[in-house]
Order: structure tokens, then sequence, then C-alpha cells
């Protein structure tokens, strides 16, 4: 839920206006609206490199996990792997465009730590992999959103230590 909808949700709860605090959190979000549009678009339109880049770095640092008896051993677990990646990325553009880590929280972290540990899939190197897709998306960023965008990848590495 972005900041607007949620503070309207809680005023009318109350049936009240919105508040001068509410206001001023609506207006940053609003202020900060072109930058956090155009940083969504650029993780967008870079997916494929961004994924694909960063998942080199990752098996550069962590060898084993595509080494056999790695978890993304094989042709096909490495493409497992890389998709996730991939989805990864698709929520934090989510979360730069509403401005709140809501939905990267209820779609991909809720439970996370039971799913990937039920497929033997090591979190910290997850971890590693969104690390070095932050990285790479700031490479191709302006300093102003690449902050904006990095708070969202910073709260999902976060989330799995
Ligand atoms: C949008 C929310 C969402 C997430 C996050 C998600 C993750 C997710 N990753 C999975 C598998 C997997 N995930 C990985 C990922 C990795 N293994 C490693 O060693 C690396 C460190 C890492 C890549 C960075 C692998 C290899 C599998 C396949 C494991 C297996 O089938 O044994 C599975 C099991 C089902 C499937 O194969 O699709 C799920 C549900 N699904 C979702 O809908």
């Amino acid at each position: 839920m972005s900041i607007v909808t949620k503070s309207i949700t809680n005023a009318d709860a109350e049936a009240r206006y919105l508040s001068p605090g509410e206001l001023d959190r609506i207006k940053s979000f609003v202020t900060s609206g072109e930058r956090r549009l155009r940083a969504a678009q650029i993780l967008a339109d870079n997916r494929e490199r961004i994924v694909k880049e960063a998942g080199q770095q990752l098996f550069q640092k962590r060898p084993d996990v595509v080494s056999p008896g790695g978890n993304a051993y094989g042709e096909e677990m490495t493409a497992t792997c890389l998709r996730d990646l991939d989805y990864y990325l698709r929520l934090i553009t989510y979360g730069v465009v509403a401005g709140d880590v809501t939905p990267i929280e209820e779609i991909g972290l809720v439970g996370v730590r039971e799913m990937y540990n039920s497929l033997g899939t090591p979190i910290p190197a997850v971890a590693e992999g969104v690390r070095a897709m932050k990285s790479v998306a700031a490479g191709l960023m302006a300093g102003d959103d690449a902050m904006e965008a990095g708070f969202y990848f910073d709260y999902i590495i976060g989330a799995m230590q």
C-alpha cells in the first residue's frame, strides 16, 4: 500500500481529515515521485543485465553454490537462482514506486527463511546476490536515484541476515 492509501485508510477509520504530519509525509512522497519513477524505470529496463552481471559476481564469490552438490548446480538450477534474483529486483521496483517496503515484505520476505531452508538454499548467498544487483544497478543510475533504490536493496539484504 502506498503512503497515500495508507494515510487515507487510517484517517477514515477515525473519520477525520488527514493530519499535518500525514500531509507532510504525502508531500515528500509526491516530491520524490519523479526520482522514484526514474529509478524504477532504469531497473526495469536493465533487468537482464543487472541479473546476469550480479549472477556472475555471486558465482565468482560463492563458487560452491554452482559446484556439484551446490544448490544452484546445473543449468536448470542456475536458471532458477537467477530467476529468484529477478523476482527480488521486480519487488524492489514495486517498493521504489510505492515508496514503501510493504510489497517487498509481503510478497518476498514473509516466510522466506523457512522456504529457503526447506530448499537447502543458502540464504547468505541469496543476500550476496541482491547486494551484487545493488552494485550493478548503482552503476547505471545517477547518485540520487541510486540512493533511492539502494534503500530497498538494503532492506532485503538486511532481512536475509
Ligand atoms: C516473488 C516471490 C517468490 C520468491 C522469492 C520465490 C522463490 C523460490 N525459489 C525457489 C527455488 C530455488 N531458488 C534457488 C536459488 C538459489 N540457489 C542458490 O544456491 C543461490 C544462492 C540462489 C540464487 C541467488 C534455487 C537453485 C532453487 C531451486 C531449488 C530446487 O529446486 O532444489 C522456489 C521453489 C519453487 C520453484 O523452483 O520455483 C521458490 C518458491 N518464489 C516466489 O514466488
